[in-house]
């Protein structure tokens, strides 16, 4: 898969271009993969060494019970965050000029910051897929 890095048995895709996090979430479903979590400390030193300054949705998001977030220990969020600012922030983010902590941000914003990162696992057969297609191009 053009453009997907790979970590872990895990591909990850990092966009260049800016989505709302609905549109975001959509993208990685048409593409056989979700926004992706974060699910332990490797995952999150690496995204960390990936993304520069920049920032990116995640599947963080307390869109059904507000405050409810998933990953919700509180440890990796930037200082002050999540702070569901003016009552609009339902939807996660990582902070590259953060060091990688989290913030919630409201879910309709798209301005020139606001990247996706969605995450695929594959699985051998997949792999080869994806060998083939690089070795053919
Ligand atoms: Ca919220
Ligand atoms: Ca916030």
């Amino acid at each position: 898969r053009q453009g997907w890095r790979e970590y872990e048995s895990k591909c990850y895709f990092f966009s260049t271009d800016t989505k709302s996090w609905p549109e975001a979430n959509a993208h990685c479903m048409e593409q056989n993969s979700h926004l992706m979590s974060i699910q332990d400390i490797h995952e999150r030193l690496w995204v960390r060494t990936q993304i520069g300054k920049e920032i990116f949705w995640i599947g963080l998001n307390d869109l059904i019970v507000e405050g409810i977030w998933e990953w919700s220990d509180g440890k990796f969020w930037m200082s002050g965050q999540p702070d569901n600012w003016n009552n609009t922030e339902d939807c996660g983010q990582v902070v590259g000029y953060n060091f990688g902590h989290w913030n919630d941000e409201n879910c309709a914003r798209q301005n020139a910051l606001d990247k996706t990162i969605c995450r695929f696992i594959y699985f051998k057969s997949i792999t080869k897929e994806i060998n083939q297609t690089e070795n053919e191009s």
